[in-house]
């Protein structure tokens, strides 16, 4: 059994594909919890929001990017702020931009909390990342949904045509999944199928979260 003692802060990882319904999931347990107990004690954070910042390079150079590679992610960052709510502290999370495939001036201040959520496509990944995490989830979506919500997904919130998409995604999506976020499965603690969708893991999860924060 993992460390999950009383008084500690509890860190929670989804993972899965691109997709996979990871923010609809995490969301979702967030937004249901706090109109039942209020915001205070859970904290909801996005490794989305610590993609590299990239200010310093041309629109068209950003479009070169990697955006499915680990390195795209400035992961020391992540595992900093996740220690500083772990020892009590709030953070400044990052924004990023989809359209503009960068950082926004602004940040979020994040209160720290007895548990905290992360969601991301390569949480599960990172070691350092692995060894701060008490529960770790893997939204196990079929790949074919997960794509037919990305083009749907990407072309209505994120500015972006089919054709694009497509390339994007037999180019850097695809590979990365199995090279990468597939592998990571191993180290979930729990596998969702149908991910955000699936009302029993939710609920699930929202019982765990309830009851460490009853402690
Ligand atoms: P989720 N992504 C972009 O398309 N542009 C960016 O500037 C940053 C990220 C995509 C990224 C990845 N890849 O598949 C996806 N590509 O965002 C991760 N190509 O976000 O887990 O919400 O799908
Ligand atoms: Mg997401």
């Amino acid at each position: 059994m993992k460390n999950l003692s009383v008084g500690k802060t509890t860190i929670i990882a989804i993972a899965g594909a691109s997709a996979s319904g990871k923010s609809l999931f995490a969301s979702t347990v967030y937004q249901e919890l706090v109109a039942e107990v209020g915001g205070n004690g859970i904290a909801i954070l996005a490794e989305d929001a610590y993609y590299r910042d990239q200010s310093h390079l041309t629109f068209e150079q950003r479009q070169l990017t990697n955006y499915d590679h680990p390195s795209a992610f400035e992961h020391e960052l992540l595992v900093k702020h996740l220690e500083q709510l772990r020892a009590g502290q709030a953070v400044e999370m990052p924004q990023y931009s989809y359209k503009t495939h960068t950082r926004t001036d602004e940040t979020i201040k994040v209160q720290t909390g007895r548990v905290i959520m992360v969601e991301g496509i390569l949480l599960l990944h990172d070691p350092h990342l692995r060894k701060l995490f008490d529960i770790s989830v893997f939204m196990d979506t079929p790949l074919d949904v997960c794509l037919l919500r990305r083009v749907t997904r990407d072309v209505e919130e994120r500015g972006r045509t089919i054709q694009s998409v497509a390339e994007q995604y037999e180019e850097t999506v695809r590979p990365a999944f199995f090279e990468f976020i597939l592998p990571s499965k191993q180290f979930a603690d729990l596998v969702v199928t149908r991910g955000g969708q699936n009302e029993i893991a939710i609920d699930l999860i929202k019982s765990k979260i309830r009851q460490l924060l009853a402690e």
